[in-house]
């Protein structure tokens, strides 16, 4: 909590640590009233740091109850206890500092250090969470050999977990239960991990390429014991792809993944003891969505990923914080696309990109991937660092081809193994390893905001000459008025009448050993560049950004018949959805401006006409197809609105008037499909099963969208569904095109069947959450009061309110305010609460900028937030930059 204003960290001001911990002894006494943690530092002084003999520990909220160098009591006068840190000074070279301090994890609602989940205590300590267990340099440079030892009551916590290999277990004395663990690998106090609780397990093997037998075991309460497989099956297949794609083998003997219901994100790579969200690693057909099952996938991908991409070599500050996480998502993402279709992968990946990350660098908060200051580093985790993150390792892919990729990857595994290092020094094992200069790529490190290209076109029919014109250029975000040129690697096709055209481009020498040329790479390194390709028969259409080769906008004035013919025949499956994409971007707003100046909606017949088109397309994986069909957001489209003139009533009219006309013109081809994709076999999460759900679910909402029809088949699917995304996927339709009379009974139904299951609820409240309806703010202050409501329960309030203001546009911007002011109520009381999720719900209020109409109620919500007393600096910052 905050009496003065928090203070800014900077990157430029990073100073290698005073003194190192070679080893950490940790012995926890685990109890109910108080938790007595005892810590053994042995310290070094650090050659490299500054050679004064002062330490500063990081420490809150703690307790501390004695202290001891080599052994000998410290009087008060030889140490200082500050605000968040204790401070020694006079230290020799080489001592061992023994701390016992006193913690209160079942008061601990920020869900950050020890706190307890349900009956099980539990830990979080990424980024800073271990200074709330003990005085320590709780910073990731700092890397320790960790022995931990934890005394519990064995009928209440039959299950004592840390990171490494258990090395003894005793009954003691008092009857409590002794284990001790030890981790040999060095690793920075955010990897800790302690779990004492009554739970159960699943186990299974896995044979590490070298032939090392390792034990891999998920911890979950009874009750979910049956819902481990699929993470299991995930785990393995993950272990068995980084062997082979990466090189990267397993290191322990055993790898344990533990399920807790009380956690602030997805999930934690702790060394060997990844803890996970709940609603991130069980699975059952009747609790987890399709999507859920996929995402569960991914989520144990990354999380065992970070082994090496984070833990083996981890971060020297948090500043580099994407050189984990980037690196880590780019490789769940390919692991993602070998396990399923890597065209449908990469759609999913840049629709969040394009909703959610470009709205992030275009707001109050756009920071670099590499970010130079942060006020708290919890609100770093962003889709920026994350997901654009995961672009710039991309393009150095696309740049240096997958071989030399993947020597730079071995290079940097090797080079740095058991070191806290850079993104820089990840850049440079690439050049290394490759030989080429990435000296202008860093730019993507250091600069905010999306870059932005204008393509223009001109041809010269007589010499057969087709040039592109590109021009790059990037919007100021805070702080950086200019930007350099960035290198965008700009993946391009040109389109004849039979097909994708051999490409030649001027100046260079045609290359015979090219088996397809009729796909390249452009170097876009310069403000304005043209490319131009000789040798043509025709004037091509051009297939931009193929792949989506970069994370930019193109802009380029298509017509809406090359925009069919790119949807149809490119050979490029992200351009022919992006291309759907644009056509429908057009339609939406003509059909917005017809109902703003009072006319009748008329869809152009050509959209309706290559609706049915791809509805008939046997060539189309249904999965792809499903993509294709989808309109793009309302979040999308209030984003490609821009500043100042996003209508998110206009928006939600015109999208819905297009659905309508696209349901009625297609209704017969629609029922069709919906018909004939009906999965009869039992439910599995296959690739096959899932395409055909997710098509049939974009049909129903065509048809009910156009009338009754659609109505009628999700209350036949409803009450026929052996899984809860057919149930899902009919009541989402009911509630969101049908009356009262529609849902209201299935609603209460789902209820009734799957109450008992949290993961299920969790999911009936997000669906309620997203309602158009008027009654939609009612509805979610009445869910808050539900008893299956939770306000300390992360996911409780993620999917109730976060689903409410991130996707439910016309209720969250209702005119009255009345959106706006629920969320700022909830977030004042998180603040006090849990102040991770507080500054993480807030961000759909700091796009204020974009509403036409509501900027002023947004912003005097934030005021209202900015004057609250005892502010945490994650909301405190938000709030401030939102507001500047
Ligand atoms: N590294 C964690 C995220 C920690 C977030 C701390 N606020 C999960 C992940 O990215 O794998
Ligand atoms: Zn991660």
């Amino acid at each position: 909590m905050r009496d003065a204003t928090p203070g800014t960290i900077h990157l430029k001001d990073y100073q290698p640590p005073g003194y190192l911990v070679n080893r950490t002894e940790l012995h926890f006494l685990l109890g109910e009233e108080d938790t007595i943690v005892t810590s053994k530092l042995h310290l070094l002084r650090n050659t490299e740091g500054s050679s004064s003999g002062e330490l500063e520990l990081d420490g809150q909220d703690l307790e501390l109850v004695e202290i001891r160098l080599d052994g000998e009591i410290l009087e008060a006068d030889r140490y200082e206890l500050r605000e968040a840190s204790l401070l020694l000074r006079d230290l020799p070279e080489q001592c061992l500092l023994s701390c016992v301090t006193r913690i209160q994890p079942q008061l601990n609602t920020s869900l950050e250090g020890l706190y307890r989940s349900q009956t099980m205590f539990c830990t979080q300590c990424e980024a800073e969470g271990f200074r709330k267990i003990t005085y320590y340099l709780d910073r990731p440079d700092v890397m320790s050999v960790f022995t931990v030892t934890i005394d519990a009551d064995a009928s209440r916590y039959p299950v004592l977990l840390s990171n490494g290999n258990l090395e003894e277990t005793t009954l003691l004395p008092s009857g409590d239960t002794r284990v001790v663990w030890h981790d040999p690998f060095p690793k920075p106090s955010y990897l800790f991990a302690l779990v004492a609780g009554q739970l159960e397990h699943v186990e299974d093997s896995f044979v590490t390429c070298s032939g090392r037998d390792v034990t891999l075991r998920i911890y979950v309460e009874e009750k979910d014991i049956d819902k481990c497989g699929h993470a299991m099956d995930s785990l393995q297949r993950s272990m068995r792809w980084d062997e082979e794609r990466f090189g990267r083998e397993y290191d322990l003997d055993i790898f344990n993944v533990v399920a807790v219901d009380d956690f602030n994100m997805g999930a934690m790579e702790n060394k060997s003891l990844n803890i996970f969200n709940t609603s991130c690693v069980l699975c059952d057909p009747d609790t987890t969505t399709d999507v859920g099952y996929q995402r569960v996938e991914a989520i144990v991908a990354h999380e065992y990923f970070h082994n090496w991409s984070g833990n083996r070599v981890t971060c020297r500050d948090w500043f580099q914080l994407s050189l984990k996480e980037g690196f880590t998502v780019f490789r769940d993402a390919e692991f993602s696309s070998d396990m399923g279709s890597r065209t449908v992968k990469r759609v999913e990946d840049v629709t969040l990109l394009r909703s959610a990350q470009f709205a992030e660098d275009a707001g109050p908060m756009a920071h670099p991937v590499r970010p130079e200051s942060y006020i708290e580093i919890n609100n770093f985790y962003t889709l920026t660092v994350y997901e654009k993150g995961a672009e710039v390792v991309r393009m150095i892919h696309t740049l240096l081809g997958p071989d030399a990729f993947r020597a730079g990857s071995d290079l940097y595994f090797e080079r740095h193994d058991g070191q806290a290092v850079t993104c820089e020094d990840f850049v440079l094992a690439m050049e290394e390893a490759s030989g080429k200069d990435l000296s202008q790529f860093r730019n993507w490190y250091s600069q905010a905001g999306t870059p932005r290209l204008a393509v223009s076109e001109s041809w010269d029919e007589d010499a057969g000459a087709y040039t592109l014109s590109v021009a790059q250029s990037c919007p100021p975000t805070p702080g950086q008025a200019e930007k350099k040129p960035f290198v965008i690697p700009l993946g391009i096709g040109l389109l004849g009448d039979a097909g994708n055209l051999r490409l030649q481009l001027e100046g260079e020498e045609p290359d015979p050993e090219l088996e397809d040329n009729t796909h390249t790479v452009l170097m876009v390194d310069q403000q304005q560049q043209d490319f131009v390709f000789t040798g043509l028969p025709e004037k091509p259409v051009p297939s931009l950004l193929r792949g989506f080769s970069a994370p930019v906008r193109l802009d380029f004035d298509y017509s809406r018949e090359d925009l069919c013919r790119l949807m149809s025949g490119d050979d490029d499956g992200f351009v022919r959805w992006d291309s759907a994409q644009t056509l429908a971007v057009g339609v939406i707003a003509e059909v917005q401006q017809q109902l703003a100046s009072g006319g009748e909606p008329v869809v152009d017949p050509l959209f309706l006409q290559a609706s049915i088109q791809l509805l008939q397309d046997p060539s189309l994986d249904p999965a792809m197809l499903a993509e294709m069909l989808t309109l793009p957001s309302e979040n999308y489209l209030a984003e490609l609105a821009g500043e100042g003139a996003a209508d998110v009533d206009a928006i939600h009219s015109a999208r819905r008037a297009v659905q309508a006309a696209v349901g009625g013109h297609c209704a017969q081809a629609l029922e069709q499909r919906y018909r004939e994709l009906r999965v009869e076999e039992a439910y599995a999460a296959s690739g096959a099963q899932i395409a055909a759900r997710s098509l049939r679910a974009t049909c129903l909402t065509y048809l009910a969208a156009a009338g009754e029809r659609g109505l009628e088949l999700a209350q036949e699917q409803f009450s026929a569904a052996d899984n809860i995304t057919e149930r899902l996927s009919a009541l989402r339709v009911l509630s969101h095109f049908g009356k009262r009379a529609d849902w209201e009974q299935p609603m209460e139904q789902f209820y009734k069947d799957w109450g008992h299951e949290t993961l299920a609820v969790n999911q009936w409240l997000a669906l309620q959450a997203t309602m158009p309806d008027d009654a939609a703010v009612a509805r979610v202050r009445h869910l808050m009061e539900h008893p299956d409501f939770d306000i300390r329960n992360p996911n409780k309030v993620r999917s109730l309110v976060g689903t409410f203001a991130g996707q439910n546009p016309v209720n969250f911007h209702r005119a009255d305010g009345t959106g706006y002011r629920l969320l700022r109520q909830i977030v004042a009381e998180l603040n006090a609460i849990n102040p991770q999720i507080a500054s993480r719900l807030l961000a759909p209020l700091t796009k204020w900028r974009y509403y036409s109409g509501r900027a002023d109620l947004m912003r005097a919500e934030l005021e209202q937030l900015a004057a609250l007393d005892g502010l945490s600096p994650d909301v405190f910052e938000v709030v401030s930059k939102s507001l500047k």
